[in-house]
């Protein structure tokens, strides 16, 4: 049996307020040839099909154009698709009825019984004659006894489908949305929407037993989980942040035969770049010369995305000015700059308690973090006096 096994689309996506529909159209014709051509079994996406709840009139047909496509030409492959926790998983859900005629299951929400019970049959979905998948979708508070941790609800959801499956099917594989203890995220990453601290990691180390693989979405970077070769990450087919753009873009390809699992990555060209000038932030001057290097052209769907970070001394009103103008005819698509400051990343002085800043007047407030920002330089005595009107109007109003 061979598998295919990918997450996180994000279809209709914007960054940055650019449409991304272009390379979303690119990954999803290269991925239906390379079900075609390779022949596959199984389609799994676990989540994350669409970038927020409520997706584009563009982005729904972009996708059921594709499962279109996939059904058409592939007459015997089974399709199975679980909610992220971007997705909406009631919407998600909505065309299930129609598409299951077409071998296609979609699984949104956590089902229950008429009696309020966790209806685990409808997770079960049978794959082949002896194999199945556990088609989980992004697990939620309320999906699972209250007096258990996030991580024990979703442990207790897998063993028990697991209980129940291995009566009827030999090989088993799992899905889920979820991020599992011990892997890797972008750094920097705020796509990824991962919690602080680790509330919501799930401890995926019992599933190896239990299952012949285990299909994650959420984190967008390509990897085993915990050093286990069959719990995987896809990674997300496009990078989604500029923490992403050194990702390499893949899907995986799961070939299961008589008991053994082998995993291939197949790679993805994603058809436009993330550059970062520079990751390291430089001076203006640097970037400048950078900017005169870039290719000329029109800018279009396949223009580069880049960022600027630059390193100022003090505040520089006509930055975003000069850059506009040094990047001008260049083919390339501005996301975002950010300044940075040389102190910007000191470290604070010892922390004060409420008391002792309740004691702090704000303008001393105020200068201190300019000083700190932007080396010894003063406040400069304009800023100083329209915060000292700032600070008496917002006293009087007190
Ligand atoms: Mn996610």
């Amino acid at each position: 049996m061979k598998i295919i096994h990918t997450a996180d689309w994000h279809l209709g996506q914007t960054f940055y307020g650019y449409e991304r529909a272009y390379e979303h159209r690119i990954f999803l014709s290269w991925l239906a040839k390379q079900i075609s051509d390779r022949e596959i079994d199984a389609l799994l996406i676990s989540g994350d099909v669409f970038d927020n709840p409520n997706p584009s009139a563009e982005a729904q047909s972009m996708f059921y154009d594709f499962i279109k496509r996939l059904t058409t030409e592939n007459p015997q492959l089974r399709i199975v698709i679980t909610a992220g926790n971007h997705d909406s998983a009631a919407r998600l859900e909505a065309p299930a009825p129609i598409l299951e005629g077409l071998n296609v299951t979609i699984r949104g929400i956590v089902p229950r019984t008429a009696t309020r019970e966790t209806d685990y049959n409808k997770l079960i979905v049978p794959l082949g004659e002896n194999s199945c998948c556990l088609a989980v979708p992004y697990v939620r508070q309320g999906d699972y006894p209250t007096d258990k941790s996030y991580n024990d609800g979703v442990n207790g959801i897998y063993s028990a489908l697991y209980e129940i499956a291995r009566k009827q099917y030999d090989t088993i594989i799992a899905m889920g949305h979820m991020h599992a203890t011990g892997s890797e995220i972008s750094q920097g990453d705020r796509s990824e929407r991962t919690i602080i601290g680790g509330l919501d990691c799930v401890d995926t180390s019992t599933f190896a037993k239990m299952f012949q693989y285990t299909a994650l979405g959420h984190l967008h970077k390509a990897q085993k989980c915990a050093g286990d070769d069959n719990i995987r990450y896809s990674g997300a087919p496009l990078p989604m942040s500029f923490a992403e753009r050194n990702n390499r873009q893949s899907v995986t390809l799961v070939t299961i035969e008589q008991g053994t699992t082998q995993i291939d990555e197949i790679a993805f060209d994603a058809p436009v770049k993330l550059m970062s000038i520079y990751p390291q932030a430089k001076p203006l001057n640097d970037i400048l010369e950078k900017a005169a290097t870039l290719p000329q052209g029109d800018i279009d769907e396949k223009s580069p995305f880049i960022e600027i970070r630059i390193l100022i001394k003090e505040p520089e009103p006509t930055l975003r000015h000069q850059i506009e103008e040094a990047i001008k005819g260049r083919s390339v698509r501005l996301t975002r700059i950010e300044a940075v400051t040389e102190h910007g990343e000191s470290t604070m002085n010892a922390p004060m308690t409420y008391e002792e800043l309740k004691e702090i007047d704000p303008l001393t407030l105020a200068t201190d973090v300019f000083k700190r920002s932007y080396g010894q330089n003063d406040m400069p005595e304009k800023i100083k006096n329209m915060l000292v009107k700032v600070i008496d109007e917002a006293k009087n109003k007190i």
